[in-house]
């Protein structure tokens, strides 16, 4: 059965964005079952994990002696049993893959740089300067692909992809601020991605491990 590794504990603002969400979406999604590898603080930093994730990150998957880190390369192997996921199609399929890099390299990064700021550094002063062009570079890219998407329900037109699950889990991660959001076209492209039975599957069972770890 595959295995997901993911952390025993994340403080409250961290529940339901912790990346291991991508590889049981995608699971879900694929109806294929797994369990979980919960890590305890420190257990990242042990060298049997490190030999399988170099910088000591969740999520990992493994499966048979056999074990894969980083989201993106997790959701695309698992797409491989789930035409949802990845259409046969060859062209569909690039174009799955190519939204799957956009998500990571195109977006991901600079929705982080917001975050970082704000999670980590908000009273610094220097994060109080560097935040509004970091803001403002964000939105240049959200602005590229909120006309991309146009009025489109998923990336590629009708149909969900594994391009849709990353992207949509990568908006997610300024939630707690209006930048997506106050596109309502983005807005409503989360929603519907997020309003997936799987995905709900998914998130829950992440906040469920939590619940059990705490108790
Ligand atoms: N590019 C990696 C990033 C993974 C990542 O940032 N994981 C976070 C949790 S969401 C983590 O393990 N953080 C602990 C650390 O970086 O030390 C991926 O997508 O798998």
């Amino acid at each position: 059965m595959i295995t997901i590794s993911a952390f025993q504990w994340v403080p409250d603002f961290a529940q339901g964005q912790v990346r291991d969400l991508r590889a049981r979406w995608a699971l879900e999604e694929a109806g294929i079952p797994y369990r979980t590898r919960l890590l305890s603080q420190g257990d990242q930093d042990k060298p049997e994990y490190r030999a399988l994730q170099p910088f000591g990150q969740v999520p990992i998957l493994e499966e048979n002696g056999f074990a894969l880190f980083e989201s993106g390369a997790i959701v695309l192997h698992i797409g491989e049993r789930s035409e949802t996921l990845l259409p046969k199609d060859p062209a569909a399929r690039a174009r799955a893959t190519q939204w799957v890099i956009a998500a990571l390299n195109s977006i991901e990064p600079f929705l982080m740089d917001v975050a970082r700021i704000d999670l980590f550094y908000a009273d610094q002063e220097w994060a109080k300067q560097r935040r509004p062009g970091a803001v403002a570079f964000a939105k240049r890219r959200l602005d590229g692909l909120s006309k991309s998407l146009s009025d489109k329900p998923y990336l590629d037109g009708n149909r969900f992809t594994a391009g849709d699950l990353l992207m949509s889990s990568v908006l997610r991660i300024l939630n707690n601020t209006d930048i997506v959001n106050s596109d309502a076209r983005l807005a409503d492209y989360v929603a519907r991605c997020t309003a997936r039975p799987a995905f709900k599957r998914a998130l829950d069972a992440q906040i469920a491990d939590f619940r059990r770890a705490a108790a």
